[in-house]
């Protein structure tokens, strides 16, 4: 399998987020890439690569088909402003603190920076810092360059990126995460021919960037098992009523489980979801491939265990399709390689 890594990933070193009043330690941490490539080496698993040049056009109009020219903008400037507000906030990450609920007006883009990081965003778990945007940007390529592969002819790849992307909408960051690599993935596999593309989300978190981007749309199927939003981050969307709405009716299917859910139950929700993207036709899917959903991750709560993940690579390969793996969660960072590399070696396309 290629394996199309980050060579970025580490511009992208968060200090801290904000949690419960204070600001602690990031859990989004260069280290979690790391431990993933040291064990596809040490296993032998996978061709390993970084991303090419790639077609900068066709890479330019794939990330103005997913996110805001506007967004995009304020991410490539952000930290030059940042920075150009007191030159001794280089050493420091820049976190929102303001932000535009109901009623407020998210048309106008204000000038003040601290109100745009605001209008750009939805928590302050998710710092910007210096190589953010360029951490962000070689992981999208890792992302497109992956399912071009895949359009290619290749049974599988994994985008191997951080920071993640599932979190982010057309126009906004939050949950660690900046440009939404999965859509990305699905954008370029629909542009390289397949009609009909699915999006399977296993993280712990549900994929409200993804599930965003696609929900008014038939052509992009989007599957996510994950924590119950009523108690589970991002809490406000995730619920199973969500279906899909316009010429997406039908094209959403959201499988919420409750705190300490273990892999029995997963894998029931895995085989719903399964069955819902064999019924809707795809010739194609994009995994976004969160491991916090182990039983030691440290802010997550099911309890799959490390070969839990070899029978959900095989599941995977049972729906024999095309695959794009793209990483996003998973926190326990001594076990996020070992339980990663479970994923594509149950898989089985070495
Ligand atoms: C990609 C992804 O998995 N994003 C998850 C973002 C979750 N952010 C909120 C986490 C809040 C948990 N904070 C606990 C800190 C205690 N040490
Ligand atoms: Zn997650």
């Amino acid at each position: 399998m290629l394996v199309l890594h980050n060579p970025d990933h580490a511009r992208h070193a968060g200090r801290h987020e904000m949690f419960r009043g204070r600001l602690v330690p990031c859990h989004e941490v260069p280290q979690r890439l790391d431990h993933v490539l040291a064990e596809l080496r040490r296993r032998g698993f996978g061709h390993l690569a970084e991303p090419g040049p790639g077609d900068d056009a066709a890479f330019e109009a794939l990330l103005q088909r997913v996110h805001a020219p506007r967004y995009l903008r304020f991410l490539a400037g952000a930290w030059d402003e940042w920075v150009a507000l007191d030159p001794a906030n280089a050493a420091l990450d820049a976190l929102p603190s303001v932000w535009p609920v109901r009623g407020f007006r998210a048309d106008v883009e204000p000038d003040n920076f601290a109100a745009r990081m605001g209008l750009y965003s939805f928590d302050a778990g998710t710092p910007l810092t210096a190589g953010s945007w360029a951490a962000a940007r070689t992981g999208a390529r890792c992302a497109v360059q992956a399912a071009q592969a895949v359009a290619g002819g290749a049974r599988a790849a994994f985008a191997l990126t951080r920071p993640p992307g599932h979190h982010a909408g057309a126009d906004f960051f939050g949950g660690y995460c900046f440009l939404n690599n999965a859509a990305l993935a699905a954008e370029a596999l629909r542009a390289a021919g397949h009609a009909r593309v699915a999006v399977l989300d296993v993280d712990y978190h549900h994929g409200n960037g993804t599930q965003a981007l696609f929900y008014e749309r038939a052509d992009v199927f989007f599957a996510s098992i994950h924590g119950d939003p009523r108690t589970e981050y991002p809490f406000y969307l995730g619920h199973s009523d969500e279906r899909g709405a316009g010429a997406g009716a039908g094209c959403n299917l959201n499988l919420p489980l409750p705190r300490g859910t273990g892999f029995a139950a997963w894998r029931a929700a895995l085989a719903t979801a399964r069955a819902a993207i064999a019924a809707h036709g795809a010739s194609a899917l994009v995994v976004s491939l969160g491991v916090d959903t182990f039983e030691g991750d440290p802010i997550s709560g099911f309890r799959l265990a490390s070969a839990d993940y070899l029978s959900l690579g095989r599941d995977l390969a049972a729906l024999a399709l095309p695959t794009v793996f793209v990483f996003e969660g998973g926190y326990a960072v001594d076990e996020v390689g070992v339980n990663t590399v479970n994923v594509l070696e149950g898989f089985g396309a070495p």
